[in-house]
C-alpha cells in the first residue's frame, strides 16, 4: 500500500471542518482577523479551516475562500495551506477513506474501469507539471459595472505542482471507441435538495485525449488538502478551474455534447472574439468558457506602499497564460505613458506562474503609478482598459499599482 494515503487524517479533518464551523458563528468567535479588499464592501474575515492558514471567507457553506495576494510574493508556488477554495453545492466530504476510494469509467467504453488509488499510482506512468488553476470569476469584484456571483479580489487562483497520471491512459485502458464525443466528470460533493444541480463538468475528447489533462493524487508533493480535492482531482492545464473537478469519481464517455446545468447554463461566455459585450448588455449567443487570458499582476511593492525617491525598489510579479508561455512581461511607472522590458524570472513549464522583476528608481516624491502588462508566444497580451460580461468571469486588464514616493 503507498504512504501516502494515511486513513486516520480523516476524524481530524471532520473534527476540523466543525470546529471552523463553529468559529465563524456570531457570539462564539473571539477576535477575527479581519482584511479588507481594494473592492466596495471589500471587509472579509479570514478563517482557518482545517489544513488551511487563515484565508479570507466569502461564504462558509460550502467554503469558498480566497487567498489573501500577499501570498503571491512569497514565492512562485502558492502553499497547499494558502490555495484558494471554490464549492457550488452545501455537501461537500468531509471525510474520505483512501482504501475503499474508486474512480468509475463508464459510459461509451470498451471495458468499464474500477481503479482504486493505488491502481492510478501504480498501473500508469506518472505526469508532473506545474500549472496554475484560477477560478472564471477571480478578480469578479473588479468589474464596473458590479456583476452578481462571489465579490472575489485577485486571489481566486494558485499555481501548484501536480502529480497524478494522463487522463489519456486511463480511458485508453477503458477502450475509447470511435463515436466518443465528450467525457463528463464528477465528484463526490452533492447538493442538498435537487437545486442547483449535481456538479458535473465535460470536456471535449480530444482534449480529454491530449496527454496533458491529468488525474492528479499529489499537490506539491503532498496529499491534496480535502478542500482542494482530496484523494484526486481532473487538472486541465490552461482552462479555468471549474473543469478541475474535485474528489473525482465517475467518468463518463458520452456519444454527445454533455447537457447538464454546469456546462449548458453556468460557466458561459459571449461567443465572440473578446469573449464580451457593452457593460450592462446580454450576449446574443454564449458558449463554454475555455482557456485563460493572459495576466500578469505586481506583487511587490504592495498598493498604497511607500517608496523612497532616489533609491532603488525592486519591483517584482507573476504572469501567466493558457500554455503558450509568458514571452514578455513590459512595465510602466507613469500609469502607461512609457513602457520598458521587465526580467523574466526562472521558467517553470508553460502552465506556471512567471516571476518577473525590474527595478525602479522614482526621481522626485509623490504618487507613482506602476502596471506591468504580459505577452504570450502567440503575442496574445491583456487589454489597458477592461473588457465586461455580465458573469464577472476572465479579467484580464492591465491592473494598477499607485504607491507613495517619499
Ligand atoms: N467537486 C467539485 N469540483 C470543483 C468545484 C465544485 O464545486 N465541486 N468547483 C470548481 C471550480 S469553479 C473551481 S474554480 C475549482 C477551484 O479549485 P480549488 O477549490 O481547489 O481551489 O474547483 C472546481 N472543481
Ligand atoms: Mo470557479
Amino acid at each position: 500500500m503507498s504512504q501516502g494515503f494515511n486513513p486516520s487524517r480523516r476524524a481530524i479533518l471532520k473534527a476540523g471542518l466543525y470546529a471552523a464551523g463553529s468559529s465563524l458563528m456570531p457570539g462564539v468567535a473571539g477576535a477575527a482577523q479581519k482584511i479588507v479588499l481594494p473592492i466596495e464592501n471589500g471587509e472579509r474575515e479570514l478563517v482557518a479551516y482545517p489544513e488551511k492558514r487563515p484565508l479570507i471567507v466569502l461564504t462558509a457553506r460550502p467554503p469558498q475562500l480566497e487567498t489573501p495576494f500577499a501570498v503571491f510574493n512569497e514565492g512562485v508556488i502558492t502553499p497547499n495551506d494558502a490555495f484558494f477554495v471554490r464549492y457550488h453545492l452545501a455537501s461537500i466530504p468531509l471525510s474520505v477513506d483512501p482504501q475503499t476510494y474508486r474512480i468509475r469509467i463508464g459510459g461509451l467504453v470498451d471495458r468499464p474501469l474500477e481503479l482504486s488509488l493505488q491502481d492510478l499510482q501504480t498501473q500508469f506512468k506518472p505526469l508532473e507539471y506545474l500549472a496554475v488553476n484560477q477560478c472564471s470569476g477571480n478578480s469578479r469584484g473588479f468589474f464596473n459595472p458590479r456583476v452578481n456571483g462571489g465579490q472575489l479580489a485577485n486571489g481566486a487562483m494558485g499555481n501548484a505542482k501536480w502529480t497524478g497520471v494522463a487522463l489519456r491512459d486511463v480511458l485508453s485502458m477503458a477502450g475509447i471507441p470511435a463515436g466518443a464525443r465528450q467525457v463528463a466528470f464528477d465528484g463526490l460533493d452533492r447538493p442538498v435538495l435537487d437545486s442547483p444541480s449535481d456538479f458535473v463538468k465535460a470536456l471535449d475528447i480530444d482534449h480529454a485525449m491530449d496527454g496533458e489533462v491529468m488525474i492528479a493524487y499529489r499537490m506539491n508533493d503532498a496529499d491534496l488538502p480535502m478542500l482542494n480535492g482530496y484523494p484526486v482531482r481532473l487538472v486541465v492545464p490552461g482552462y479555468y478551474g471549474t473543469y478541475w473537478v474535485k474528489h473525482l469519481t465517475d467518468i463518463r464517455v458520452l456519444d454527445g455534447v454533455y447537457e447538464g446545468y454546469w456546462m449548458k447554463s453556468a460557466y458561459r461566455i459571449p461567443d465572440n472574439a473578446c469573449h464580451c459585450v457593452d457593460p450592462g448588455t446580454t450576449p446574443a449567443k454564449t458558449v463554454p468558457i475555455g482557456r485563460f487570458t493572459v495576466r500578469s499582476f505586481i506583487t511587490s511593492p504592495a498598493p498604497g506602499a511607500t517608496i523612497r525617491a532616489l533609491r532603488e525598489t525592486v519591483v517584482r510579479g507573476i504572469a501567466f497564460d493558457s500554455g503558450q508561455g509568458i514571452r514578455e512581461v513590459i512595465f510602466s511607472e507613469d500609469g502607461g505613458k512609457t513602457w520598458r522590458e521587465a526580467q523574466l524570472g526562472k521558467d517553470m513549464g508553460r502552465h506556471s506562474f512567471r516571476e518577473w522583476s525590474i527595478a525602479v528608481i522614482p526621481k522626485k516624491k509623490g504618487m507613482l503609478d506602476l502596471r506591468a502588462r504580459a505577452f504570450n508566444r502567440t503575442g496574445e497580451s491583456q487589454p489597458l482598459t477592461p473588457l465586461w460580461q455580465p458573469a464577472g468571469y476572465m479579467r484580464n486588464v492591465v491592473e494598477s499599482v499607485k504607491v507613495n514616493v517619499v
